[in-house]
């Protein structure tokens, strides 16, 4: 005869059991947001799926975050209500190296498309970095610096638009990318070479000719401001002064005192008008320190006069120096133009690795060009040929900042000047690709400028109507919080 008490506990455990593989055959997942944990996109694996409440003027969303192989990880976020039917690409800026989802304001900011009610996304690029400038995860890894150069986007894309269609039910009905910086050459990128991504791509200071920049231009600009001894020269609190003296000279030439000079192409204004007239004083400038300005202000060139990159440093961009060129006055850190012109050079660069030893100082403006070529294939974005992204109904709106001292703007504007000669001329080009120059703003607008709170610039509305509803922008404005409670603002017609 059975123990009775045995028989209830088997039954117990038969019962639990098949609550078990209930649960088991039933992912806790009935809500279509932690559902997505289980979704099958090929070459992604999703590792999280969460739905988040909303907070501030983030609206409620269902957060995805997920790796692509080898090492790219993303995030995408959908709202639950009021969604706009599209989707959303940030990019990210200088090295990138991590997933810097949260970035506040507009740029390179995946919120900024989620506030709007964009289905949205951004990515680390493929690697993990202790900063912007950490080029370490470089070093002998051709797959981590494809997926930095032209491939985490396109990627991050494809997974993103398939996790969409899963969680919404249908496919977004359009795609648009946003970045500055190297989310500007990501941009770019996209529009040469995976033309289907998006129909319409703001590419903002794009470090578009990435090797001729961050290696030669910023060797450049280190080199010119390294003694013999290997000290620095251009004494990092003189900088005002040299601020204040171009100011003088050039703001009013476009017909408004306003502290922004529209063009500084225009701006003759010599290093050589502080130089000391005596004894070396804190008010003029040395002979030595005359030498750095006048080959900041140039192209750099290699020895036999060729120019190896365009423009040289704007006149005006001298407020934003101490952070991206000469370095903060009472620091001795270096500035971040030798920081990525470092780690650029010894991970980025070359095959193979020039390595840890190499020193910025080192780069020959003769010889090293040339060896850029390999790596130019993997991270530049310089083909003026869209004709496939113009034909698949693509916009693109280009902006930079006249006074970026970091990514120049001359080789934007060369750019925008191959791309009218390769589709037909300036008015041709103008149904589906305008360049904005914003006067007087910083890399990227990062630093707002003197006297200023914040500086606000978006694009994205007018994108918006360009793609949608063919409304092509002639004049976007741009706008500043000034520290004294005025607003200043510029209306920027396109080039
Ligand atoms: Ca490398
Ligand atoms: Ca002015």
């Amino acid at each position: 005869m059975p123990d009775p008490n045995c028989a209830l506990f088997a039954a117990r455990i038969a019962a639990l059991a098949a609550l078990l593989l209930v649960a088991a055959a039933t992912p806790a997942t009935a809500d279509p947001c932690s559902a997505l944990i289980e979704a099958d996109v090929p070459g992604a694996k999703i590792t999280s799926a969460t739905a988040v409440a909303a907070v501030g003027d983030v609206p409620a969303h269902c957060r995805v975050q997920g790796t692509i192989p080898q090492a790219i990880h993303f995030e995408l976020r959908m709202p639950v209500a009021d969604w706009n039917g599209k989707f959303y690409m940030a990019g990210c800026g200088g090295f990138c190296g991590s997933l810097d989802a949260d970035r506040p304001g507009v740029v390179n900011a995946l919120n900024h498309g989620l506030r709007r009610g964009y289905a949205s996304a951004t990515s680390d690029s493929g690697h993990s970095g202790t900063s912007v400038s950490d080029g370490r995860w470089a070093l002998d890894d051709p797959g981590a610096e494809a997926d930095w150069g032209w491939r985490s986007v396109t990627e991050t894309t494809r997974v993103s638009r398939d996790l969409v269609r899963a969680f919404y039910r249908k496919p977004a009905a359009r795609s648009y990318f946003a970045g500055c910086s190297t989310g500007g050459r990501m941009g770019l990128m996209a529009a040469q070479r995976f033309p289907h991504d998006f129909d319409g791509i703001i590419a903002g200071a794009p470090a578009l000719d990435y090797t001729g920049l961050v290696a030669t231009q910023l060797a450049w600009i280190v080199q010119a401001n390294t003694a013999a001894d290997g000290s620095e020269i251009l004494e990092r609190a003189k900088v005002p002064l040299v601020a204040k003296a171009v100011l003088e000279t050039c703001d009013g030439l476009d017909g408004q005192r306003d502290g922004l000079i529209d063009d500084p192409r225009r701006c003759d204004w010599k290093p050589a008008q502080l130089q000391c007239k005596g004894a070396t004083a804190a008010d003029c400038l040395t002979a030595q320190e005359i030498g750095v300005l006048d080959h900041w202000y140039m192209p750099a060139t290699s020895g036999d006069g060729r120019i190896q990159y365009p423009g040289g440093v704007p006149k005006g961009s001298e407020p934003y120096w101490p952070v991206w060129l000469s370095g903060i006055p009472g620091s001795n850190a270096p500035s971040l133009a030798e920081r990525f012109g470092t780690d650029f050079l010894r991970y980025m660069a070359f095959v193979p690795d020039a390595g840890a030893g190499f020193d910025v100082r080192k780069y020959d403006f003769d010889r090293d060009p040339p060896r850029l070529a390999t790596m130019a294939r993997i991270y530049d974005a310089t083909n003026p040929d869209l004709t496939a992204f113009r034909e698949r109904g693509g916009k693109l709106l280009l902006f930079h900042g006249w006074a970026d001292p970091l990514v120049t703007p001359q080789r934007t504007l060369d750019y925008y000047g191959a791309v009218r000669a390769t589709m037909g001329g300036a008015e041709s080009t103008a149904q589906f690709a305008r360049l904005f120059m914003l006067p007087g703003v910083d890399h990227c607008g990062i630093q707002p400028g003197p006297a200023a709170k914040s500086v606000d610039f978006d694009p994205l509305p007018a994108l918006e109507a360009w793609v949608e509803r063919n409304e092509a922008p002639d004049v976007l404005q741009v706008r500043w919080q000034m520290n004294d409670g005025s607003v200043r603002s510029r209306a920027v017609k396109a080039q």
